[in-house]
C-alpha cells in the first residue's frame, strides 16, 4: 500500500485564444480559460487537474475565477496534509465542507487521479476499471455563425480525416433561419458525416415542437438540449424521429436519476465537470446504462488535461454509443503539451503513460498565466 500527503497545492489562470469566434446561443467566445491547480504530494508526485467553463458565466453558475478561489480559500485548507491516495474518500470529506461547486471538484478530483496514476505507474483509465478501447470518436462543432464558412470548415475537417460528426450550434437566430443552415450544411456533407445539433436550452417548448421535424427532415440525427426545463424534454420524447439528447439538465447523479425515472432523454452528455468528477460521471453513466439511455461523451470545451481525463473515463464505458466531442485543445491556438494528442482518421488516442499521461509545457503556459490583478477590459 502506498502512502503520501498532499503537502501544496497552486491555482492559476491562463487565458488563451481560440482559433476562430465559437458562436453558441448563450455567447460568443474569442478565447478560453483554463483554471489549472497542481497538487504536490509528499512522495515527491504530482498531479494537474483543470477546470473550464464555456464563455464565464454564460453557461452555468461557476467561473474559472471562483473555482480559483473556491480551491485557494476552502478545497486546499482542508486537503494540505491529508492522504492523497484515498481520492474517493478525500472527495467525500470534500463534498460535506463545500457544497456544488462541481467543476473546481472534478479538476481537485482529475490532479489525484494523475498523481495516483503515476504513483503506481499507471494509466487514470485503470484507476476507473479499465479502459475498454483505445481510441475514441471525435464530434467537431461548427459554430462560426455562418453556413458558407462552416461548410468549408467541415470539409477541411474531412479532407484531413480529423473529423465526421458535426455538431451545429443553434438557437441564436430564428427557427427557420437555424433549419435552413442544418438543410443546407446536411447536403453539402451527403452521407459522408453526420450532422447533430446542439440548442442549448435556447428554445420554448412550442418552439422545439415546431422545429425538431423539421430538423428530423434534414437529415439531422441528433437534438441537444432544446429546451432548459426537463419537463419539456420529457414531453417532446417519442414525438419525432431524431434522438434527444440531455446536457444541461444534466448535473450529476441525482439529476440523472431524476431524468431516467421520468423517461426525460433518449441520450446523455455525459461531462466530467458538470457531474461533480470523474468517479461522479462514472456512476452517472451506470444509471443511463442501467434506463437504457445511451451515452455521448461531452465537453465544456476543455484544455488538453479535462479532455484527457474525460477521454480515460469514456475509454472505460460500457457503451459509449453515440462516441465523443473531446475537440476542445484544438479550439485552442497554442498547444500547452510537450507532446501534443493524437487525433487522427476521426478519432483521439487515449494516452498510456501512467496518471493523464500527458506533461505541461510550463514555459509556453507561463505566457498566458493572468497575474494576480484582475484584467478589466472592453
Ligand atoms: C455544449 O453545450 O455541449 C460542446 C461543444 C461545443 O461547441 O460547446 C460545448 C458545450
Ligand atoms: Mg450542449
Amino acid at each position: 500500500m502506498t502512502s503520501a500527503t498532499i503537502e501544496r497545492i497552486e491555482t492559476r489562470l491562463v487565458d488563451l485564444p481560440t482559433i476562430r469566434p465559437h458562436k453558441l446561443s448563450v455567447a460568443t467566445m474569442y478565447g478560453q480559460t483554463l483554471m489549472l491547480v497542481k497538487v504536490y504530494c509528499s512522495d515527491g508526485v504530482t498531479g494537474i487537474g483543470e477546470g473550464t467553463t464555456i464563455a464565464g458565466m454564460a453557461y452555468g453558475p461557476e467561473s474559472p475565477e471562483a473555482m480559483k478561489l473556491a480551491i485557494d480559500a476552502y478545497f486546499a485548507p482542508a486537503m494540505i496534509g491529508q492522504d492523497a491516495t484515498r481520492i474517493q474518500a478525500l472527495m467525500a470529506h470534500l463534498g460535506k465542507l463545500v457544497k456544488v461547486n462541481h467543476f473546481a471538484k472534478c479538476a481537485l478530483e482529475t490532479a489525484l487521479l494523475d498523481a495516483q496514476g503515476k504513483r503506481l505507474g499507471v494509466p487514470v483509465s485503470e484507476l476507473l476499471g479499465g479502459r475498454r478501447r483505445e481510441r475514441l470518436p471525435v464530434a467537431w462543432t461548427l459554430a462560426s455563425g455562418d453556413t458558407a464558412k462552416d461548410i468549408a470548415e467541415a470539409e477541411a475537417m474531412l479532407e484531413v480525416r480529423r473529423h465526421k460528426i458535426f455538431k451545429l450550434k443553434i438557437g441564436a437566430k430564428d427557427l427557420k433561419t437555424d433549419i435552413k443552415h442544418v438543410a443546407e450544411i446536411r447536403k453539402a456533407m451527403g452521407e459522408r458525416a453526420a450532422v447533430r445539433v446542439d440548442v442549448n436550452m435556447a428554445w420554448s417548448e412550442t418552439q422545439a415542437a415546431w422545429a425538431i421535424p423539421a430538423l428530423a427532415d434534414a437529415g439531422c440525427e441528433l437534438v441537444e438540449q432544446p429546451v432548459a426545463s426537463p419537463a419539456a424534454l420529457a414531453r417532446l420524447m417519442r414525438r419525432f424521429p431524431v434522438a434527444l439528447m440531455a446536457d444541461e439538465i444534466l448535473q450529476g447523479p441525482e439529476s440523472a436519476f431524476e431524468i431516467a425515472k421520468n423517461e426525460g432523454a433518449d441520450v446523455f452528455a455525459i461531462k466530467i465537470e458538470q457531474s461533480g468528477g470523474l468517479f461522479a460521471a462514472q456512476r452517472v453513466a451506470t444509471i443511463a446504462d442501467a434506463a437504457g439511455i445511451e451515452l455521448y461523451g461531452g465537453t465544456m470545451l476543455e484544455g488538453a488535461f479535462s479532455t484527457v481525463a474525460s477521454a480515460h473515463l469514456f475509454a472505460s464505458f460500457a457503451n459509449l454509443q453515440w462516441g465523443t466531442e473531446l475537440f476542445g485543445p484544438l479550439l485552442i491556438t497554442e498547444e500547452i503539451l510537450t507532446t501534443p494528442l493524437d487525433y487522427s482518421d476521426f478519432e483521439l488516442t487515449v494516452p498510456n503513460g501512467p496518471g493523464l499521461g500527458i506533461e505541461l509545457d510550463e514555459a509556453k503556459v507561463k505566457r498566458f498565466t493572468r497575474d494576480g490583478l484582475m484584467k478589466v477590459t472592453k
